[in-house]
C-alpha cells in the first residue's frame, strides 16, 4: 500500500483519493470515473488498473481457440459506423447457406478448437427456426463445441418477429444449442448519442434486457461499447454504469470488450479514430470502474498485435481468439486483413509482454497454461 505523497506523485492530487480506494478494493463513483479520464496521468491509470487486474486474474492474459462464421453481411439497419452492411442485390453481399456454414465448421473438424462465434447482419428473410436449425447441426456435428452466438440485435429481431417474448425466444434457442452470446450491439447506451449513430436498431434498454433475460436463463454473456465517435467521457461512464449495475443483479457477463471506432469506408470515416493513448487510458478506466465483471478484453484484430500486448498493463487480461481469418467485419472497417494468430503465437506475445499466457474455454477454463 503506498503512502499519500506517493500517491499524489503518481496520479497526481486530485486521482489520489481515488488512487487509495482502488487500492483498497473500493468502487469509485462515476464522478471519479470521469476525473480519471480527464486528469489522471497514463502510468498512474496503468498501475490502478493493474492493482484491479492483478486482484481479478494474476499475472494470466487469456486467449482461445476459435473461430468465426458470419453468415450474411445484408442487413436490415444501417448503422452510420458500420463498414460492413450491404443491401440485397450489392455485388459485395454474401449469404452463406446452411450447407456454406456446416462446411466452415467442418474445416475445424480436426482442430481442438473449444468456441464458434457467429455473428453477421439482420437478415430480413431467416427466422429463428432457420438460425436454430444451424445450431441443431452444429451441435449434432460437433457436440462439445461452444456455440457463442447472435448479438442481442439479431436477437431482438428473430424473436420480435417469432412473436415470443425474450425468454420464451431465448428459451427455445438454448434448447436448439445456443450456449452463450456475444456483446455486440451495446454501442454506446446514451439514448441521444444512440440515436445519432445507430437510430434505427435495438434501443438501449432493450440490448440491457435481453442480456438480464439471458443471465437469468443460465445464459452468459459479452457486453462491448463502441468508443471514439461522438460520445464523451460521461457518456462512457454512464454506458459502464448500465452495465455495472446489471452485473451487480445477475453476475452474468464474462467479459467488456471496448471496441474502437474504426473509420474506413463508412459515413462517419471524417471523425478519424482515438489514439493509441486513448485505447490504453479507455481500457485502464474501464478495469478501474467495472470491478464486477472479471474480465477485460482487447480484440485483437480490432486493436491489431501491438496495441493488444501492451494493453495487459492496462487492466486487460484477455486478447480473445486465434479467429483463423474467419471474420471480415473489422477489416472492412480499417483493421487487420486476414486476422489469424496461432496458440504459439498467442502465447509468445503474450509472454513478450510479461504475463502468463492461458488458453482458456468460452467460460474461462484453463485448457492449457503456456
Ligand atoms: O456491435 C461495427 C462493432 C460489433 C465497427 O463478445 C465496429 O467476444 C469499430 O460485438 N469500428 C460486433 N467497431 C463485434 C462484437 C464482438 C467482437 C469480438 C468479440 C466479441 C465477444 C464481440 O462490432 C458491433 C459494433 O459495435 N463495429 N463496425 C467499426 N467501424
Ligand atoms: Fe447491421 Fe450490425 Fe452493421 Fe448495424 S453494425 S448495420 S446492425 S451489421
Amino acid at each position: 500500500m503506498m503512502n499519500t505523497e506517493t500517491l499524489k506523485v503518481l496520479a497526481g492530487e486530485e486521482a489520489a483519493g481515488v488512487a487509495a480506494k482502488v487500492f483498497k478494493g473500493g468502487r469509485i463513483t462515476p464522478e471519479e470515473g470521469i476525473m480519471l479520464y480527464n486528469s489522471a496521468s497514463l502510468p498512474s491509470l496503468g498501475v490502478l488498473a493493474s492493482a484491479v487486474r492483478n486482484r481479478l486474474n494474476g499475472s494470466r492474459a487469456y486467449f482461445n481457440h476459435n473461430f468465426h462464421i458470419e453468415p450474411t453481411n445484408i442487413c436490415v439497419y444501417n448503422c452510420r459506423f458500420c463498414s460492413y452492411h450491404k443491401q440485397k442485390g450489392d455485388p459485395d453481399r454474401w449469404e452463406h447457406s446452411l450447407d456454406d456454414m456446416m462446411e466452415i465448421v467442418k474445416r475445424f473438424d480436426a482442430e481442438p478448437v473449444t468456441e464458434v462465434h457467429i455473428v453477421g447482419g439482420v437478415h430480413p428473410e431467416y427466422d429463428i427456426h432457420y438460425w436454430g436449425s444451424l445450431l441443431q447441426r452444429i451441435k449434432k456435428h460437433r457436440p462439445g463445441l461452444h456455440i457463442k452466438a447472435f448479438s442481442a440485435v439479431e436477437l431482438e429481431y428473430m424473436i420480435d418477429r417469432a412473436s415470443l417474448s425474450i425468454s420464451e425466444g431465448l428459451a427455445k434457442l438454448k434448447e436448439y444449442g445456443l450456449d452463450s452470446i456475444p456483446g455486440g450491439g451495446a454501442e454506446i447506451f446514451d439514448e441521444t448519442i444512440r440515436a445519432g449513430i445507430c437510430r434505427e436498431k435495438t434501443k438501449s434498454a432493450r440490448w440491457l434486457e435481453i442480456h438480464e433475460t439471458a443471465h437469468r436463463l443460465g445464459i452468459p454473456s459479452n457486453a462491448t461499447m463502441l468508443y471514439g465517435h461522438l460520445e464523451d467521457y460521461s457518456h462512457r461512464i454512464d454506458h459502464m454504469l448500465r452495465l455495472r449495475e446489471l452485473q451487480d443483479r445477475t453476475g452474468g457477463f464474462n467479459a467488456f470488450i471496448p471496441l474502437k471506432y474504426r473509420s474506413a469506408n463508412n459515413s462517419m470515416s471524417f471523425l478519424g479514430e482515438a489514439t493509441p493513448v486513448d485505447d490504453l487510458r479507455n481500457y485502464a478506466v474501464a478495469r478501474i470502474f467495472l470491478d464486477n465483471i472479471p474480465h477485460l478484453k482487447a480484440y485483437w484484430p480490432m486493436t491489431g498485435k501491438e496495441i493488444a500486448a501492451l494493453s495487459l498493463s492496462f487492466g486487460v487480461d484477455d486478447i480473445d481468439g486465434t479467429i483463423d481469418d474467419t471474420t471480415r467485419i473489422y477489416s472492412m472497417a480499417g483493421s487487420v486483413e486476414n486476422p489469424a494468430m496461432s496458440r504459439t503465437e498467442m502465447a509468445a506475445l503474450i509472454r513478450g509482454a510479461g504475463f502468463t499466457p492461458a488458453e482458456r474455454d468460452t467460460l474461462y477454463n484453463i485448457i492449457r497454461e503456456y
